[in-house]
């Protein structure tokens, strides 16, 4: 997965003004809700303003009213030239992952300043001001949730997906990343995974975790619970506890998708 070859520009573009050909047919899509777990594409997504926000619309993919209810919320946002954003409620830590465009942030230092682009995060601990801003227009993915760790001490974090060290996992082929530390501060983490054509999970994974998941570039076969879905760049899946989770990638170029899973979690 080389640095060149990063393009994300199809998953905020397909749903502005293409549809693959299938999806142009009338009352047709792949997506929707089950019990648990949805699968919301491109041709689903309903862009509004939202409150305090400004030159943006967002697209909310995932979000406590999902049946079963989700502990995180996942959106698109796109954010015209000039926009800028509002800051989560209270109490609710937010992670954003630049999907297309330059996206300006401030960083904790007093005047700290950051431009982002493609590929790049920036993590805001619950409670921490912080702004984000474009002159020119982004796209971006948010992730947020209310912190949950009684006493813990999450710090701010920027970084580049290709900086990142893989991560091994026992028994799979595809590449691990993770955007956060894996300390006891922290509730969530994001995971970038990669799959080369051809590969597939191992583990037909069932597990207390719940995930939110964007598909950023290929295609392949989601199995969630009894269904099969083809999936491509752009779709999204919500993933319940417990929904019976497995993804083939097929197709001529490389999978990645990223993943929010709730890492802390009581079981009991
Ligand atoms: O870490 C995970 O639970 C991850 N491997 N799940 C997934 O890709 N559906
Ligand atoms: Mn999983």
């Amino acid at each position: 997965f080389d640095e060149k070859s990063y393009d994300y520009s199809m998953v905020l573009a397909c749903s502005r003004y293409q549809a693959a050909s299938f999806a142009d047919l009338p009352g047709f899509t792949r997506g929707g809700y089950q019990r648990d777990h949805a699968l919301i594409t491109p041709e689903n997504r309903v862009w509004a303003s939202f409150p305090g926000w400004s030159q943006t619309l967002t697209a909310h993919l995932i979000a406590k009213a999902v049946p079963g209810g989700a502990n995180f919320v996942m959106y698109l946002a796109d954010l015209k030239p000039n926009a800028s954003s509002a800051l989560p409620a209270p109490g609710v830590e937010r992670l954003v992952f630049v999907l297309d465009g330059a996206l300006n942030i401030s960083t904790p230092q007093p005047g700290g300043k950051r431009e982002l682009h493609p590929d790049e995060f920036v993590y805001y601990p619950h409670d921490a001001p912080h702004s984000l801003t474009t002159s020119s227009g982004a796209g971006i993915l948010v992730f947020e949730r209310h912190y949950a760790i009684k006493g813990g001490k999450p710090t701010f974090q920027v970084g580049k997906v290709s900086q990142l060290p893989v991560l091994p996992v026992p028994g799979e082929v595809f590449v691990l990343r993770k955007l956060l530390p894996q300390t006891a501060d922290f509730d969530f983490n994001i995971h970038i995974m990669d799959f080369r054509p051809g590969e597939y999970l191992n583990v037909k994974e069932v597990h207390y975790n719940q995930h939110g998941l964007l598909l950023l570039q290929g295609q392949g076969v989601y199995r969630l619970a009894d269904r099969w879905y083809p999936v491509q760049a752009g779709d999204a899946i919500w993933m319940a506890p417990f929904v019976l989770q497995w993804y083939a990638a097929l197709g001529t170029i490389d999978s990645r998708y990223i993943l929010y899973k709730d890492t802390i979690v009581d079981p009991l």
